[in-house]
């Protein structure tokens, strides 16, 4: 553990790998800050994962390390996928796991955007 106490961060992670192009998705927005492509295994109609370009494993390691212009940028990228994937209107869900126990698969941090139809209560 670093002495910040921060989580270490893991550059072989898949999310890191699309990042540097290593492998390749299926892109439907990116700037500086942020990324976003479709997921491999959808849950929704339309389903899409925002990724930061920068190193933060999760949630709460994006929100305390990143610097105030990143943060903003990565939530602007958010929405304007959500406006280029046409969701605007009907709306969308917005969800991120965090940690073991949320599930979280992948140890950099995204936000899952859903949306093209009906949802229900919740995704699990
Ligand atoms: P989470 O459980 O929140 O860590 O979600 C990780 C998501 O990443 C999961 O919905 C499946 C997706 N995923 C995993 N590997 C790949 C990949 O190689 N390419 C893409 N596009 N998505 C992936």
């Amino acid at each position: 553990m670093p002495v910040s106490g921060r989580p270490p961060y893991d550059d072989g992670n898949i999310f890191a790998r699309i990042l540097r192009g290593e492998i390749p998705a299926r892109k439907v927005h990116e700037d500086d800050h942020a990324l976003a492509f479709h997921d491999i295994a959808p849950q929704a109609p339309v389903h899409v994962l925002v990724i930061p370009k920068g190193p933060y494993v999760s949630a709460a390691d994006f929100s305390l390390q990143a610097d105030a212009e990143a943060v903003a940028g990565f939530w602007r990228a958010v929405a304007e996928t959500a406006r280029k994937l046409g969701l605007e209107d009907a709306g969308y869900r917005l969800l991120t796991n965090m940690g073991h126990d949320a599930g979280q698969e992948v140890p950099h941090f995204h936000v899952h955007i859903f949306g093209g139809g009906p949802l229900g209560p919740m995704l699990a």
